[in-house]
C-alpha cells in the first residue's frame, strides 16, 4: 500500500509512524509512505501558506495553491489512483470497519490541516472524504494521519508476526478485549486467575469469551447493541450480569 501525506509538518508524521509494527512494514516495503509539503509549492518570497479568513474571526486559512499543487505532485507520483482522506473533527468517525475498508484500497492521500481551517473550496473541489478520529479539536492532523497509518498499516498483509492476531484484536468481533496476564504468577497486586492455568483449553475459551461480553456490557453498552451474538453468548453474558450484581 503507498500513502502520501500533505503537510506542513511531514517529518511528525514520519516520527509518528517509524516505530514498532508500522515502522517495520515501512522497512519492509509493504507500506510506502512519502511526506508532501505545501510550503515547498508556495511562489511567494516569504513561502505563504495561510492567509486571513474571509468574515473576519481569529486564527488563519490555508490558502488553495500550494495545497493544489502538493495534491497534483503527490497524485503524479504514483499511477495508482488515490483516495483523498482530509482528517478533520468534521469527518465521519473512524472506526474499526473503516480501518479495514482503508486498508483494502491500493492508495491513499492524506491531508492534514493546521491553523484554523483548509479553504473549503479546495476540499470540495478535491477531497474525497472527510474522516474523523474522535470529537475533539487537535492543533492539526498530523496526529490524526498517525493513528490512520497506524491502524491501517498494521492490518497489511504480512505486517504482524503471527497472521491470526489483528483478527483476534479487540474490535474483530464488535467486542472489547478480555483480561491478560503474565508471570509471575502469584505478586503482591494478586494472583492470575485460576482457570488460566488450568490447561483446559475450551473452558479458557469460553471463559474469555464471557469476560470480553462483560466488560463490553460495562463499558460499551453501544458497542454490544450493534455486536452479533448467538444463543452461547447470551447465556455467557447472562451469567455474568447476575455474577456481577451478586458481587455488587
Ligand atoms: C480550530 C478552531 C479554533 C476555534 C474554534 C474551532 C476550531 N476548529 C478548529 C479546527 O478544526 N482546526 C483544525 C486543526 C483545522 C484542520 C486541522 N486541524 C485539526 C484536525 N484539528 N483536529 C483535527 C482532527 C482530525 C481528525 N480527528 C479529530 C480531529
Amino acid at each position: 500500500m503507498r500513502i502520501d501525506v500533505l503537510s506542513l509538518f511531514p517529518q511528525a508524521v514520519d516520527a509518528g509512524t517509524g516505530y514498532g509494527v508500522v515502522g517495520r512494514a515501512r522497512e519492509r516495503g509493504l507500506l510506502q509512505l512519502q511526506g508532501w509539503n505545501p510550503r515547498d509549492y508556495a511562489t511567494d518570497p516569504h513561502r505563504t501558506v495561510d492567509d486571513r479568513p474571509y468574515g473576519g474571526g481569529p486564527g488563519m486559512v490555508m490558502t488553495i495553491e500550494p495545497l493544489r499543487a502538493a495534491l497534483a505532485a503527490a497524485r503524479a507520483a504514483a499511477p495508482e489512483p488515490a483516495r483523498v482522506i482530509h482528517l478533520s473533527p468534521q469527518g465521519t468517525r473512524l472506526e474499526q470497519a473503516g480501518v479495514r475498508r482503508l486498508a483494502a484500497l491500493p492508495r491513499l492521500i492524506l491531508v492534514c490541516g493546521r491553523y484554523e481551517a483548509i479553504d473549503e473550496r479546495l476540499l470540495q473541489a478535491e477531497v474525497d472524504e472527510e474522516l474523523s478520529i474522535g470529537d475533539y479539536v487537535l492543533s492539526g492532523g498530523e496526529l490524526a494521519a498517525c493513528i490512520v497509518i497506524d491502524a491501517v498499516g498494521r492490518l497489511l498483509d504480512g505486517a504482524l508476526g503471527d497472521s491470526d492476531s489483528a483478527q483476534q484484536d479487540s474490535f474483530g468481533d464488535g467486542l472489547l478485549d478480555c483480561g491478560h496476564w503474565t508471570r509471575p504468577e502469584q505478586h503482591a497486586l494478586g494472583a492470575v486467575p485460576e482457570i488460566l492455568r488450568s490447561g483446559d483449553h475450551l473452558a479458557i475459551a469460553r471463559w474469555r469469551r464471557q469476560q470480553a461480553l462483560g466488560r463490553t456490557w460495562l463499558r460499551r453498552p453501544d458497542l454490544l447493541a450493534r455486536a452479533t451474538l448467538d444463543d452461547r453468548d447470551r447465556d455467557l453474558l447472562a451469567q455474568f450480569i447476575t455474577q456481577w450484581r451478586q458481587r455488587c
